[in-house]
């Protein structure tokens, strides 16, 4: 079993969508082993996209990120990074396949609705980043 890092996104939670989008979650097997609603701050979000700092829509990620409640998650599931990346579809929900949460909850290429973890490496930071082991049982 692997685990990967989510987020519902501000503009997915402020439509209203966090409960399609954890339906879908369910409904594909995934286990849903960590949850939680929290506001990120703009420093807690510079900190988790650290890797795009040098990029030029930094400021605008990281306010977008840091403008309202969103919904963190861990999920299991066999390959359950690249069946989540899937079922988010592209970073531009103009790009994203039909069914997929970006196509059907996403609005551009900042407000995408979802996040998920690229990487095994990427998901080890980004799961500790959020959540506690004992968050985790
Ligand atoms: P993804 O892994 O699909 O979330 O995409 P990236 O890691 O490339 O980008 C992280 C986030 O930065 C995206 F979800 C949205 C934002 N972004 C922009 O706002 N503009 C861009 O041109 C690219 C990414």
């Amino acid at each position: 079993m692997e685990r990967t890092f989510a987020i519902i996104k501000p503009d997915a939670f402020a439509a209203g969508n966090a409960g399609k989008i954890l339906t879908r979650i369910y409904a594909e097997g995934f286990n849903v082993v960590g949850i939680k609603k929290l506001y990120m701050s703009k420093v807690e979000a510079e900190g988790f996209y650290y890797v795009h700092k040098e990029r030029p829509f930094f400021g605008e990620l990281t306010d977008f990120m840091s403008s309202g409640p969103c919904i963190v998650l861990t999920l299991e599931a066999e390959g359950a990074i690249l069946k989540w990346r899937d079922l988010m579809g592209a970073t531009n929900p103009a790009e994203a396949a039909e069914g997929t949460m970006r196509k059907e909850f996403g609005t551009s290429i900042g407000e995408n609705a979802t996040h998920g973890s690229d990487a095994p490496e990427t998901a080890a930071f980004e799961i500790p980043y959020f959540f506690s082991g004992l968050e985790l049982l």
